[in-house]
């Protein structure tokens, strides 16, 4: 990574501290993904992207805030993209996957609090994270009570948005989250200047709707016998969609798609057994388990969380001549999305027993951030969906530290062995 201390600096960077993530990243970066065999040639972007993560895309952001741009944060996939684009605006996905800002995070926070509430939290009050420093609003949700609640703290240091998502799926539900997004449309034409027009949300959904594309090709590609990538490097695909330019984003993972149509009639059998995870999402830095995974012989093929199929199945049709189209659109896709905050879920059974068929799986991981009720309360309906299947499941409840790798280790070898 080039010098870019200067730039952190006018972005009121804690610099010190921001030293000391940046020694740990690359190393563990290293550590889980240079030591991958046959991995396929186009990776070398994403590694790059990862690589210059606080660096060049950061530079980049810059530039176009100098150009009078706005940039928006957010944390869930339920913020609609297509608003950010219409306005001309910039989204990138906040990650909150480290552990380097829990300490930071419990200063403020319950320590019994999920990992990526903590984080987000601790990674604002530490300024360290030069996206969040970058960003003129973040737009907040109201799907779990933590992220809730911590987003009151976070409004004391910069402009906090929060969306009102519904938690059922009734027909008045579908209306108020259209309501919703009239207001977040509002907004962001208050904090951009641009009005959001038939026209300009068209092509935000167009943009949208291309970047659920490719991300959905790469995933039907996992679906050969063996995978063609491995899933950790499917991850960071995912992971980078939240972060990187959308267009560069999207032409570098269909080159990759390219590169691994032409590798799938070459790869002979693996034996290695297929694994999904489902559950809650991994950001960035959080590899944890996929490299427990696959370091046992086994390969993610599918993940069901919102860094996998949550973030790109279903497109938002463009048909229609007014903003309340479109945005009736909007709501219809995103109100399917099937995330625990909602009750019932049962979209959620369905989807895992249709991937586990389609991906032709041997076994599911459900993975739990530690004190998300939510999907930990939702672990008995997916154990009994599946029971019904015959469809072997692991329950792994954990956070971001390493303190307990060995323990999910012995665990997981030990589920490999029985399935
Ligand atoms: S649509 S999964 S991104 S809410 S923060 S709910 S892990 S306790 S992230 Fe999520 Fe949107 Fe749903 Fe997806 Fe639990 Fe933690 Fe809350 Fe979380």
């Amino acid at each position: 990574m080039g010098d870019y201390r200067e730039m952190w600096k006018n972005l009121n960077m804690d610099l010190e501290k921001h030293d000391i993530l940046c020694e740990a990243l690359p190393e563990s970066f290293g550590d889980i993904y240079l030591t991958q065999k046959n991995r396929p040639d186009a990776m070398n972007y994403f590694n790059y992207t990862l690589a210059e993560i606080h660096g060049a895309r950061i530079e980049e952001i810059k530039h176009e805030k100098d150009n009078g741009k706005k940039v928006v944060g957010t944390f869930c996939v339920f913020v609609p993209d297509e608003v950010i684009y219409a306005t001309d605006a910039i989204s990138v996905g906040l990650c909150s996957g480290s552990q380097f800002w829990i300490e930071d995070g419990e200063k403020v926070l319950p320590r019994n609090l999920c990992p990526l509430v903590k984080a987000f939290v601790g990674a604002k009050t530490s300024r360290t994270c030069p996206y969040f420093q970058s960003c003129d609003m973040i737009v907040g949700e109201t799907t779990c009570d933590g992220k809730k609640k911590a987003y009151e703290i976070v409004e004391e240091y910069m402009p906090v948005h929060v969306m009102e998502l519904p938690q059922m799926k009734r027909e008045k539900n579908f209306v108020e989250w259209q309501d919703e997004i009239k207001i977040f449309i509002k907004r962001m034409e208050e904090l951009t200047g641009n009005k959001v027009t038939v026209e300009n949300l068209k092509k935000g959904i167009d943009l949208s709707n291309r970047k659920r594309r490719a991300l959905k090709r790469l995933y039907d590609l996992r679906k050969n016998i063996p995978s063609p990538i491995s899933g950790l490097d499917a991850l960071l695909v995912s992971q980078v969609a939240f972060m990187d330019d959308p267009e560069r984003f999207i032409e570098n993972t269909n080159k990759l798609c390219d590169e691994l149509e032409k590798r799938v009639n070459d790869l002979k059998a693996s034996g290695k057994k297929r694994i999904m995870i489902t559950g809650t999402p991994m950001a960035i830095p959080n590899w944890k388990l996929h490299s427990i995974v696959e370091g046992l012989d086994a390969e993610v093929v599918v993940e069901e969380t919102c860094t996998g199929t949550r973030y790109f199945e279903n497109e938002v049709p463009d048909e229609g001549d007014t903003i309340d189209d479109l945005v009736k659109n909007m709501a219809e896709r995103y109100m399917n999305i099937n995330c625990a905050c909602f009750t019932p879920n049962e979209g959620r059974m369905d989807d895992i027993v249709k991937y586990a068929e389609e991906y032709d799986i041997d076994g599911v991981i459900y993975y739990n951030l530690s004190f998300c009720h939510t999907y930990a309360i939702e672990y008995k309906k997916v154990e009994k969906a599946l029971k019904e299947k015959n469809i072997p499941l692991l329950n792994i409840d954990t956070d971001y530290s390493e303190e307990d790798t060995g323990q999910i280790k012995t665990r997981v070898e030990a589920f490999m062995e029985m399935i």
